[in-house]
Parts: C-alpha cells; sequence; structure tokens
C-alpha cells in the first residue's frame, strides 16, 4: 500500500546541484582511473549489452566490468533520472494499430502511460463502462465497431503557437476519425469520423490558438461515402481537408461549425497548419498528382509505379481564414454529414492554390517564425525550403504559371521557393530547435540530419537504428522550440534487441542536441504498432488533476453524476427499466457487496469511489460479464448490462488497493427465471428432480 497524503517530495534546486557535483566527481574519478578509451565498445550487434556481469560499485570497475565506454557512461548519466526524479520533458507518441496514445518520459525514455483513444483499454476502464462506451461509439464507422487504430499524428493544443498543455489531439488514418483527449486527466473525452473522407492522414494539426483540428484525405474516394467505380475516379473521386473546429470552452470538437474543402483526386499526405507570418494558412503535401489508379492485374501500372511518373506535385495552400468566411456566408455544400466547400467555390473564392514541389514528396513543416514552409521530398535528395512571403505576393499579384485540369492556380515553383538543401537519400520529416537550426529525417540512409535553415547547408548527420520516420524535438512544434532532445522514430530496429521472433519491436532513439556533437543516448524499444509521430512538450506546462473533485464526479461531464452515492446512501432499486445498484467503493469494500438480480434484468451499477486518497483507485470486474471498471478516487462510472446468464459471480476489486485487498469482494447472483431450476449456461435445463440431488451432496473430506 503507497504511503497516504505524503506527496512526494520535489528535489530542491541545491540538492540537484549537489547531486550533479557529485556525479561530476564521482565520474572524474573514474575517468581518471579507468582506461576508458581501451574498453571501448565495438563488438558485433546482438552481442549483451556491456559483455560482463555488472560487478562492483565502484565506477571505475563497473564501467570496466560491463565493457562501457566513455561516450556510453556520459549517456547513461544524461539520461538516468533516480527514484523519486521526474523528467524534465513529457513526450506524447502515437501507439500506431493499438490506436491509443503513449506517454513517455523524457530524457528517461519511461513509459509514463497507455491512455486508451480508438481502442478499449482495459487498465483504465476505458470502453467498459457506459460514458467511455459512448465516447468509443463516436468513432464507429457506417454503424460498425472499429477495434483497432492507425494513429499517426498527436497535436497537443495551442494558445498563440505554443503548447499550452490543455488537450491533445490524434487521428486514424484508417477509418478517418479524430479524437479529442483531456491532459486534465489523460482522458479520451470524444472521437468523431465524418463520411466525407474514406482514409486520411494529413491529421492532426491544429491551428496556433487550436480554432481548427485539421484533418486531410489520403486516399482519394467518392465524397460522403458514395460508390463510384474507379474508372470514375478523375470525375467522381475527391481528396478534402477537414477543419475541425474546437470548443475550448466546451473541450470538444463542434460538428455543426466544421467544413471540408473538396480537393482533386491527387492523394493529399501531410500537411501543417501556418503560424505568426503564415497564420490563417494551411499546407497540405500530395503525393500521385499523376493520378494512377492501380490495377496492376487490369492491364496498368501497378500504383507506385503510376505515381512517380512525373518530377513534381503539388504543394497545396490554403487560406483557412476565407474558408471559415466562406463557410460562414452559406456556401458550403451538404455533401454527406459534412459542409463541403466545393472546389469549384474554393477556386472562385481564392481558397486554393498550388505550388509544385519535387516528386512524392512527405513531410511539410512550418518553421517556427511561420516565414518558410520545409517539404522533404522522398525520392528527391533536397528539402526545399518555400517563402510565404513570396507565395503570398504571387496569390495577391495573382502571377498563376497555369492550372491544374481541375482549374487550381497554379504558382511557380522558382517563383515561390528560397532555396533547397541537399540532404541525402529520403529525406521525411523536419523538426526545429530555437537555434535557427533544422533536423530532418533521412529515410534511406537511416540518419538525422541538422542543417542551418539560413545558409541551407548540413551541419552534420547522425546514424539511427534503424530507417528513421518522424522525429520529434523537444516543443518542436511551437513557435518557441526547445530544442535541447530529440527522438528518432526509427521504424526497423533489427538487431537492436533481444530477439523476439520475426516482428520486431519498433526504435525510438533520444539524441541530445546541446551536446558539442549530435550524441545518441538511449535507445526505447517501442512494443507497439507503427507509432509514427510523437509531441514533446515541457512537462511543467502540464497540470492534471490528482483526484475527481468533488467526489462522485463523471470524468466526460466534469460534473457530479445524477446516479452519484456517497456512504449511508447505498441502495438497490428496481424500476421500470431494471435493476439500479447505488454502490460506493472505498478501502476495502463495496457497499452493498452483495447483489440480487433475476436473470433477464437489465442491471445498472452506479458506483463511486468516496476517496479522495492519491492513487486510491479500485477497479470493479465481474468476470464473465465483461464487466471492468477502473474507478479513481472520487470518480463515479456506470455500466448497463443484461443478465442474461443466471449463476454466480464473484465481484471483486482490480487494483492492490491495500491490505485487505482481495477481501474487496462481494456476489453478483443472477437468479434463475424459474427460480433455480436451470442448469449452468450452455446446458440443457436440468430436471427438477436433479436439485435436491445436487443439494444433498455430501462434501467431500
Ligand atoms: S507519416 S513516418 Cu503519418 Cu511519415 Cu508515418
Ligand atoms: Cu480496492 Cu483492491
Amino acid at each position: 500500500m503507497v504511503a497516504l497524503g505524503s506527496a512526494p517530495r520535489r528535489t530542491t534546486q541545491r540538492e540537484m546541484s549537489m547531486q550533479t557535483n557529485r556525479w561530476n566527481v564521482l565520474f572524474t574519478l573514474a575517468l581518471a582511473t579507468g582506461p576508458l578509451g581501451l574498453v571501448a565498445c565495438n563488438e558485433p550487434a546482438g552481442s549483451p549489452g556491456g559483455g560482463g556481469a555488472a560487478g562492483g560499485s565502484n565506477l571505475a570497475e563497473l564501467l570496466k566490468a560491463r565493457n562501457l565506454s566513455e561516450a556510453d557512461a556520459v549517456a547513461a548519466l544524461k539520461t538516468y533520472t533516480p527514484t523519486g526524479k521526474r523528467d524534465e520533458y513529457v513526450m506524447f507518441a502515437s501507439g500506431g494499430h493499438g490506436g491509443n496514445l503513449i506517454v513517455i518520459g523524457v530524457p528517461s525514455m519511461r513509459i509514463l502511460k497507455y491512455v486508451g483513444v480508438f481502442t478499449p483499454e482495459p487498465w483504465q476502464g476505458y470502453g467498459f463502462d457506459d460514458g467511455s462506451k459512448s465516447v468509443l461509439k463516436g468513432g464507429q464507422r457506417n454503424g460498425k465497431d472499429i477495434t483497432w487504430g492507425d494513429m499517426h499524428h498527436p497535436a497537443l493544443s495551442e494558445t498563440a503557437g505554443d503548447y499550452d498543455g490543455q488537450y491533445i489531439f490524434v487521428n486514424d488514418k484508417a477509418s478517418p476519425r479524430v479524437a479529442v483527449v483531456s491532459l486534465k486527466d489523460f482522458t479520451t473525452v470524444q472521437i468523431v469520423t465524418s463520411n466525407i473522407l474514406q482514409s486520411e492522414h494529413g491529421s492532426t494539426f491544429v491551428t496556433p490558438n487550436t480554432d481548427y483540428v485539421i484533418e486531410g484525405s489520403q486516399y482519394p474516394a467518392p465524397l460522403g461515402g458514395k460508390y463510384a467505380d474507379i474508372d470514375k475516379y478523375n470525375d467522381e473521386y475527391r481528396g478534402a481537408g477537414v477543419f475541425w473546429k474546437f470548443d475550448r470552452q466546451k473541450g470538444r470538437l463542434d460538428r455543426d461549425k466544421s467544413f471540408a474543402i473538396e480537393f482533386p483526386p491527387y492523394m493529399q499526405d501531410l500537411a501543417d497548419a501556418g503560424k505568426l507570418a503564415s497564420d490563417g494558412w494551411a499546407f497540405f503535401n500530395s503525393i500521385n498528382t499523376e493520378r494512377a489508379t492501380g490495377g496492376n492485374m487490369e492491364g496498368k501500372p501497378p500504383l507506385e509505379s503510376g505515381a512517380s511518373q512525373s518530377d513534381m506535385d503539388y504543394l497545396h495552400v490554403v487560406n483557412w481564414k476565407k474558408a471559415e468566411a466562406v463557410f460562414a456566408a452559406g456556401k458550403a455544400e451538404q455533401i454527406g454529414d459534412m459542409k463541403v466547400i466545393r472546389l469549384q467555390t474554393a477556386i472562385d473564392e481564392g481558397i486554393l492554390y498550388f505550388v509544385p514541389e519535387p516528386k512524392s514528396p512527405h513531410g511539410v513543416d512550418v518553421t517556427p517564425d511561420g516565414k518558410e514552409i520545409v517539404v522533404g521530398g522522398k525520392l528527391d535528395t533536397h528539402t526545399t525550403v518555400f517563402s510565404f512571403e513570396k507565395i503570398k505576393a504571387l496569390i495577391d499579384q495573382k502571377k498563376f504559371q497555369g492550372k491544374d485540369s481541375y482549374g487550381v492556380p497554379i504558382l511557380a515553383f522558382q517563383d515561390s521557393i528560397r532555396g533547397q538543401c541537399e540532404i541525402g537519400l529520403g529525406p521525411l520529416h523536419t523538426q526545429f530547435d530555437g537555434q535557427g537550426n533544422a533536423y530532418t529525417s533521412v529515410f534511406i540512409e537511416s540518419k538525422v540530419a541538422k542543417w542551418s535553415l539560413k545558409d541551407l547547408k548540413v551541419i552534420e548527420k547522425i546514424s539511427t537504428h534503424y530507417n528513421i520516420g518522424h522525429l520529434s524535438a523537444a516543443e518542436g512544434d511551437t513557435v518557441s522550440p526547445d530544442g535541447k532532445y530529440l527522438v528518432a522514430m526509427n521504424k526497423w530496429a533489427i538487431d537492436r534487441f533481444n530477439d523476439v521472433g520475426p516482428l520486431l519491436p519498433q526504435n525510438f532513439q533520444l539524441i541530445d542536441l546541446t551536446s558539442q556533437k549530435l550524441q545518441l543516448l538511449y535507445d526505447m524499444p517501442l512494443p507497439l504498432g507503427e507509432p509514427h509521430y510523437a509531441q514533446m512538450i515541457k512537462a511543467d506546462k502540464l497540470k492534471p488533476i490528482d483526484v475527481y473533485k468533488p467526489i462522485g464526479t463523471d470524468p466526460l461531464t466534469e460534473k457530479v453524476d445524477p446516479d452519484a452515492t456517497v456512504g449511508g446512501k447505498e441502495k438497490i432499486e428496481r424500476r421500470q427499466d431494471g435493476v439500479h445498484v447505488f454502490m460506493t467503493a472505498v478501502r476495502s469494500h463495496f457497499t452493498p457487496d452483495i447483489v440480487r438480480v433475476k436473470e433477464g434484468d437489465t442491471v445498472h451499477f452506479h458506483i463511486t469511489n468516496v476517496e479522495q486518497a492519491k492513487d486510491a483507485t479500485h477497479g470493479f470486474a465481474i468476470g464473465s460479464y465483461n464487466i471492468n471498471l477502473s474507478l479513481e478516487p472520487g470518480e463515479h462510472a456506470n455500466v448497463t448490462f443484461v443478465a442474461d446468464k443466471p449463476g454466480v459471480y464473484p465481484l471483486y476489486c482490480t487494483e492492490f488497493c491495500s491490505a485487505l485487498h482481495l477481501e474487496m469482494a462481494g456476489y453478483f447472483l443472477v437468479e434463475p427465471k424459474d427460480g433455480g431450476a436451470a442448469a449452468p449456461a450452455g446446458k440443457p435445463a436440468a430436471a427438477p428432480a436433479a436439485k435436491p440431488a445436487v443439494k444433498a451432496a455430501p462434501k467431500a473430506k
């Protein structure tokens, strides 16, 4: 049982510097006494880390025994976080196929939490009580439950272009969905979806004050979920950019105030919102402006070669401020469940422009000052730096080099860029520090390239292990990035970890940006489906609650639930709609602890954890009924189900909450309709005569 009432003590500045000094002394000693240079690790991959067993308590001996190099020791000291100490940054990483969000402390790289988002998360009881079930229901597609997610890009809410620590938004590429997670309690409070899109990718990206959460399509399809054969690709298939309006007061996306902008059937890729100089604008990449459709068994080129014919694709430049006004003026059309600004309207109203961008680009990242847009050209060796000022001037002067086949004005490439930086093979995504440097992931080379935005020259490259996709720098998407740490999110781990069968973990690698040369500090295996992107926020910007107050609070409404119960007021009531159980949980009992219902009854459990001690969570489980709640201190939860199988069901608490946790249990008794004659579920009803026989069976001795 954890100590109650004694909040973990924060380390004082003095203690910190004492500690640093102690390490310095120890470390200098180690360097002076140990032949560090001679034990530098140069072993084949796959050998046990650090060679021999850890032995001795003397640093120099330890380094020698574990065969660690000086660089290893430095890396260890930079990431080691002693017990009770906290991390400087918190990173929110996508949980990929798991459809959940992973909270990681940096620089320790300790996993702090998995937040259930698009899929049930049993520990949190997410997807088991009525409230969270209704949140998940918001993400049903065509009435179907989706039991996985392809989560890509978490986006922290921003105020004036800076992370404010209030909310985080995430997307599901496969079944276009956007979720809102409240950072007050790290709980998913809303999932929205629209039938306007059938897949998405440019999501989620927020405008600088979180007015909108952007969701851009990926693979074109007829808008609104309609059917059209792929022969009609050019005419009937479309992309779109959805602008979900965020109501910060309510902490929810407001469907009625949200709109979409129709795009031609190119495959839109990543997106980013403008900021400062480019506030009011948004940028979407595209691939496959060739409009290849695949059909490799129908005499057509496979999609990937068909889509790589031209040298240029189109950067979509979108004036969302204008789109907002056009939508408000009623010039959007209802398609499916979304109001859509049609392509022609977007052209006529000056909402959409194209700028050619090198072949099959991927990441589009607006610089911290909002003045430039960096595009990584997957099949190009450069990053291209577009100047917003130049783009804006061309638009204002209506200086276009032509139109695409749908009539969208095209700006001249050379007139829109400031320049290009020769990066290497396969540049994807770019992050920034506060010193005018950019960091681009180089997929094919498995490297991070640090380059100067000013000179467009590579300063340094560091190898990653192995192919790197996204990368995330501390406060890296804000108007004032911190630099300091960078996490490379590598898609191939190959030989980095112990073998666990053919499906390998992902490899997150922590890189120090403050050292003279970029230094690799830590490898973190991530045992969840491809987690594309992450954002990293200064830990002290997060101010989550530690208990729900007042007692009986529903996390979704943040109000006391009308069915919350206090100690002494517990009751079981039979009403028209079934049996209502008003229950409390406290160490170490549920009240009531025996609940009797009849087969076929609808049962409503209303359970309040009446504790206010930090971390005093109780679980509530009824095994064979798939009931599993997590009741954090002060929390109230409801769960409704039909008691359709008679029998005796123990109920119990699933969190080891006290010395008498095992005794925190009771019984849920479902009396058979016929008063006890029914046999156990799955077996034919026993003849009444069998009953006394069972009763009379003598106890085995
Ligand atoms: S995108 S790295 Cu969504 Cu690059 Cu995956
Ligand atoms: Cu409550 Cu265990």
